[in-house]
């Protein structure tokens, strides 16, 4: 564990570093509360250790100022040992209220000492582990599970907190609406399963072309499974000329994973139709965005598929 051990006293911090150390932790001391809390600021500790009586910020302020800087953050707290002489009542008291989790005396023999850190040591390995698994939680709840894009929900929340900022800066903004041409007919052709894979590779290939315009300086361009057979590609402050480029990339992108499609004639591969929407500046309902870019696919769609309309 990476120990936080905070002691006004010289060699109280070496003698307990010492034990510390020995026991296969990592310390980092503070002689006072102030020191104390841009130690734990700057690494973030795993257990923390704290004298009472300091002078300047005593271990009660410092605590509470270390709790109410992990309010701010979900699900943080770091267990706090007070590390006393003076172990009567109502400094025991004191210490929980301040927000202090153990307290124990400064004399206390070595072995209880080592038995509380095998204790402590346990929880921080828990506690490692599920913000691990939250944070994976966390990534996963924002995307698709067939093809790894970033999913609907993602999607809509993202845009939300875009769009404002893009009409703020009267941004220009491009949409694109991909839907995969007859691939009903894919499915009945070729079954799900090849279905599923054949949205894989597609999602790939999107993919590559938004991240390829990314690289060139998009920066912030993103592809979402929309739903089912449709994606959408959003272009924040995408340059005029850019836009027909990459909505053509994407098209020939999918048409170049040459994914055989017999009844998709007469290309006889998996094909995409593109319908965008441009909005040279920012300013609206994102809505209307997506009924333009609706419109233009439907067109695509109409005027034979594999296309692109703008
Ligand atoms: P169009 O060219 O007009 O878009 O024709 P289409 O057949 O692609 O359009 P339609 O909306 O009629 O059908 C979409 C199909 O996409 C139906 C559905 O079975 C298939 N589909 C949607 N999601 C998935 C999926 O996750 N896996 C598979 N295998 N198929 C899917
Ligand atoms: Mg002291
Ligand atoms: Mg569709
Ligand atoms: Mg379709
Ligand atoms: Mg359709």
């Amino acid at each position: 564990m990476r120990v936080l051990f905070v002691d006004d006293s010289c060699s109280v911090r070496v003698a307990f570093s010492a034990r510390l150390k020995a026991m296969g932790h990592e310390v980092v001391p503070a002689a006072d509360g102030a020191e104390a809390l841009a130690r734990f600021r700057e690494i973030p500790p795993d257990l923390v250790f704290m004298d009472i009586e300091m002078p300047g910020m005593n271990g009660f302020e410092a605590v509470r100022h270390i709790r109410a800087f992990e309010a701010t953050r979900q699900w943080a707290w770091t267990p706090i040992i007070f590390l006393t002489a003076t172990n009567t009542p109502e400094n025991l008291v004191a210490a929980i209220d301040a927000g202090g989790d153990a307290f124990i005396a400064k004399s206390v023999p070595a072995a209880v000492f080592e038995a509380k850190m095998k204790a402590m040591a346990r929880i921080a390995a828990l506690r490692a582990e599920l913000s691990r698994a939250n944070r994976k939680l966390a990534a996963q709840a924002n995307l698709d599970g067939l093809t790894g894009l970033f999913n609907r929900r993602y999607m809509d929340q993202r845009l939300d907190e875009l769009w404002a900022v893009l009409s703020r800066e009267a941004a220009p903004c491009g949409l694109l609406m991909v839907d995969v041409d007859h691939f009903k007919r894919y499915n009945d052709r070729y079954g799900h399963l090849l279905g599923d894979d054949a949205l894989r590779q597609v999602a790939g290939a999107l993919s590559r072309v938004v991240e390829g315009a990314n690289a060139e300086g998009l920066r912030e361009a993103f592809v979402a499974r929309y739903g089912g057979e449709e994606f959408s590609v959003i272009l924040p402050r995408c340059p005029v000329k850019a836009f027909p480029r990459i909505a053509e990339a994407l098209r020939a992108g999918v048409v170049g994973l040459a994914i055989p499609h017999e009844s998709n004639e007469p290309w006889g591969r998996i094909t995409l139709s593109v319908g965008g929407a441009y909005q040279p500046r920012a300013e609206g309902a994102l809505a209307q965005l997506f009924r333009k870019a609706d419109a233009k696919l439907y067109e695509a769609k109409r005027d034979g598929r594999n296309r692109v309309e703008l």
